[in-house]
């Protein structure tokens, strides 16, 4: 059996989660990641026969039986996992009963994951409907992109035609656009199903007056996409009070996402 802290897949759950810390997007124990593995490559380094306990999940989880995840822990901070992956990090199952999860690895504090899990096994269960090649959903608490959830309206065409005209690689990144939620309380299975619900047509999805979700097939898809709405935010958030003098207008978006041939929300455009 191989070592689990020369996994690839804990690898980069600590570079991700340092990475977000460095750049001020998860203070405290702020944000959550959730990463599908494959289970051959977890029998490399774990015995997939050995559960350490099961944990509740709160919620039917019957269309990803068997499935298994790489999940930042309840409470832990993106800040620490670096140090100490096995206490800030859990490797989990999802149980035959659907309800449960069969703890394979981490958590060693006796912890358990994410308070945002069902947000995130449900947009996993939404975003693999449309894409069966995704596997990681992020969520985290982007400065720029929360200053402008309280100045500008929290409508999905107005917000990403915003950020689309802000750099003009967004359309291109995002072509898809960016679906948002008013303010909803977290944690609740309610906000994983609105989520979840935004995942079918969206990869990246605003929590009003919170943070954001994204969703993609690898870690640098994902993490692109929120840096690139982040980067988007920070230009609008050190303009929005100056003059506007020039702008990407609507037909350059069109040429850009025609150019680079992306299928993009035309009608997030006024043509
Ligand atoms: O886990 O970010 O939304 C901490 C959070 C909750
Ligand atoms: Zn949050």
């Amino acid at each position: 059996m191989k070592d689990i802290f020369t996994a690839p897949f804990v690898e980069e759950m600590r570079n991700t989660t340092a990475n977000m810390y460095r750049l001020g997007w998860d203070e405290r124990n702020g944000g959550n990641i959730s990463y599908l593995l494959d289970e051959k490559e977890v029998g490399e380094y774990l015995d997939l026969n050995h559960v350490i306990r099961t944990i509740p999940l709160g919620f039917d989880a019957t269309a990803i039986i068997g499935k298994i995840f790489i999940v930042t822990g309840t409470g832990k901070y993106f800040k620490n996992v670096d140090t100490d992956p096995e206490r800030n990090l859990g490797v989990v199952r999802i149980a035959a009963d659907g309800q449960t999860a069969e703890l394979l690895w981490g958590y060693s504090d006796g912890g358990k994951f994410t308070s945002e899990f069902p947000a995130h096994l449900m947009s996993h269960m939404a975003r693999l409907s449309v894409d069966p090649a995704n596997r990681v959903v992020m969520h985290c608490h982007p400065t720029y992109t929360l200053a402008m959830n309280y100045v500008h309206e929290l409508d999905e065409k107005k917000f990403t035609h915003t950020l689309w005209e802000m750099c003009t690689e967004c359309i291109v990144v995002f072509p898809d656009g960016i679906g948002v939620l008013p303010w909803m309380l977290c944690g609740t299975n309610s906000i994983g199903e609105a989520t979840a619900e935004k995942m079918k047509e969206f990869r990246l999805v605003v929590w009003g007056m919170h943070g954001i979700y994204g969703a993609g097939k690898t870690m640098d898809e994902t993490f692109g996409l929120i840096e690139t709405v982040e980067k988007a935010a920070q230009i609008y958030m050190l303009t929005a009070h100056l003059p506007r003098i020039n702008t990407i207008r609507d037909e350059q978006m069109k040429e850009l996402a025609e150019y680079f041939g992306v299928h993009y929300r035309k009608d997030f455009l006024n043509l």
